[in-house]
């Protein structure tokens, strides 16, 4: 959950820790077995809290560390667990280790950060002049010229992101101390944040000119770095092993290859337990990149997933999400939100998520099919990686309209809206004036009309998570895909000591007919409820869970 954006307990706006702690039962209700909570720490809010000031205090904005120890508290009487987000790649560049860093050339804290001179020959400060030609992902250039001291600093993200040395040891000791500060604090374990960029390949040099413009692609050097097993390593061994219950890591990768995952997650190489890889949300990207909207291909979509199941079935784990505070909202850009079709559509793509091998991540809102935003002017949207988008979009010459059009099928802030609660003002999420619009669909998608609504989304995707909990075929089973050329039909297989399911899903609003006979099978869950098909027919968006007596070919 982004805690901005899921309850606001004191009517600023913006949601908060006791907010989160007030919705615990809703959680539990769901079936939740672990909370994955967005930063909360100190931070300039430059990116939400993804800019952290101090690791080991909580924003005002968001509580105090005595909330956090309370939710923590409150989430272990419930049997469930807390993973804490984590952002050491880079701080916020008001951290005092920063502070420190960009005062004088000497100062020993100077190496914590990347500190580079101009480009030989060229006049510092002026385009070009950069150390290395990379693009950010949030600013047109990767560094930062830094008046006081005459150098340039890295930075991936925003300016006020910059990125942490970790070639220096010391610092790597100290990112390890903080971690264990937390975990004897309670914590269950850690979501690192893009945690594949840490390693760099020495020395810093120019990635390939493809943007047309003055700044190249530096991915192949920062991503996967040399040394990124290593660090991984040692973080395991420093941090996470000896602790005598069980802790949780996932590591965020993006651009991670699944030959990379599978050793990152292999648990011989004790580094991380999941990673989350990005391959089946970027299907959908243009050559220029997330804001260049291209439709997805359901064979595509089929295709990369199916990899990623086979690739990873004898050693490492696979993480199983549609979305997250980063991406659009699941149902308007894998589903439908069509009025006819989003029930439907969300339960659907919930049954196909739920239902391969591998841990399942759910995003706020997710559960109840809730949908994009209908942006309508750039006065509406807040992310930086948005208003970046836009700035470039402009510079090429795009129409507001065209901009805005990507920024409502792409958008971060699609997903930061506020979690929408019931059908009072502000979808119940503030009794203050929310720091983004509530969407205004929130009277008729709402919590409280669904939790007790034996046809919700939300009681669909409970009855998911109870299935994984009961039947071992859906957490362990081997999985095979099925009919993998059909353009309409997900179908597959998870089998485990002789039991059988078949999901069979449509990702259309036409009736498809499939060619598997099994006339035996009996329906163990399906969005249609009492009215499911046979094997082989499919109405709009249905999707079905039968248990079969043998696999079909
Ligand atoms: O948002 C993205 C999808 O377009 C990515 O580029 C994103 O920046 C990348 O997935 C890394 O995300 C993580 O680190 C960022 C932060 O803005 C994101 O919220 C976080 O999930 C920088 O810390």
């Amino acid at each position: 959950m982004y805690p901005r954006s899921f309850a606001d307990s004191d009517g600023d706006g913006i949601g908060d820790i006791r907010g989160v702690i007030a919705k615990l039962d809703y959680l539990h209700r769901l079936g939740v077995d672990v909370v994955w909570l967005s930063p909360f720490f100190r931070s300039p809010q430059d990116d939400n809290g993804y800019d952290i000031s101090d690791y080991q205090d909580v924003d005002p904005m968001f509580g105090t560390l005595a909330d956090i120890d309370e939710l923590i508290a409150e989430l272990h009487t419930r049997d469930m667990r807390f993973v804490m987000d984590v952002v050491i790649n880079h701080t916020s560049d008001e951290h005092p280790w920063f502070v420190e860093s960009r005062s004088s050339t000497t100062n020993p804290k100077r190496d914590w950060y990347w500190w580079r001179p101009a480009r030989e020959g060229m006049a510092p400060g002026l385009p070009g002049a950069e150390p290395t030609n990379w693009r950010a992902f949030f600013a047109p250039s990767a560094w930062e010229w830094d008046e006081t001291t005459g150098e340039y600093y890295l930075h991936l993200f925003t300016r006020k992101q910059p990125d942490l040395n970790w070639e220096n040891p010391v610092v790597r000791q100290e990112l390890y101390k903080m971690l264990r500060w937390w975990l004897d604090r309670g914590v269950d374990g850690f979501r690192m944040d893009v945690i594949n960029m840490i390693s760099k390949v020495l020395p810093l040099k120019d990635g390939p000119q493809v943007f047309g413009g003055p700044y190249g692609d530096g991915y192949a050097e920062f991503i996967t770095g040399p040394r990124i097993h290593e660090f991984l390593q040692e973080l395991n061994r420093e941090v996470i092993a000896g602790r005598d219950k069980m802790l949780i890591t996932v590591g965020e990768m993006p651009g991670v290859t699944v030959e990379e995952a599978k050793r990152f997650t292999d648990p011989a190489n004790a580094e991380v337990d999941m990673v989350f890889q990005f391959e089946h949300v970027n299907l959908d990207h243009g050559p220029n990149g997330k804001f260049d909207v291209r439709p997805l291909r359901l064979t595509d979509l089929k295709a990369s997933f199916g990899k990623w199941q086979t690739a990873l079935a004898e050693a490492g784990w696979n993480s199983l999400y549609w979305d997250n505070h980063d991406q659009a909202r699941a149902v308007s850009r894998f589903g439908s939100d069509d009025p006819r079709w989003r029930v439907l559509s969300a339960k659907a793509l919930a049954t196909v998520l739920h239902l391969h091998r591998g841990t399942p991540y759910i995003y706020q809102g997710e559960e109840l099919g809730m949908t994009n935003f209908p942006f309508t002017s750039m006065a509406e949207v807040q992310d930086v990686e948005s208003l970046h988008a836009a700035r470039i979009g402009t510079e090429l010459g795009m129409s507001e309209e065209a901009i805005l059009a990507a920024i409502r099928a792409r958008g971060r802030d699609n997903a930061r809206t506020p979690m929408q609660w019931d059908d009072t003002p502000h979808a119940g999420f503030t009794a203050g004036t929310p720091w983004l619009p509530a969407n205004p669909n929130y009277k008729e998608i709402n919590a409280g009309v669904q939790v007790d609504d034996p046809d919700s989304v939300f009681t669909h995707y409970r009855a998911l998570i109870a299935l994984r909990h009961d039947l071992p075929v859906v957490a362990e089973g081997d999985f095979r895909m099925l009919l993998p050329d059909h353009e309409t039909v997900y179908a597959f297989t998870r089998s485990l000591d002789g039991e059988t399911l078949l999901v069979l899903a449509n990702f259309g609003a036409a009736e498809q007919s499939v060619d598997l006979a099994e006339p035996d099978a009996e329906v163990v869950l399906s969005n249609y409820g009492d009215r499911a098909s046979p094997v082989g027919t499919l109405r709009p968006w249905e999707a079905t869970i039968y248990r079969t007596s043998r696999a079909p070919s």
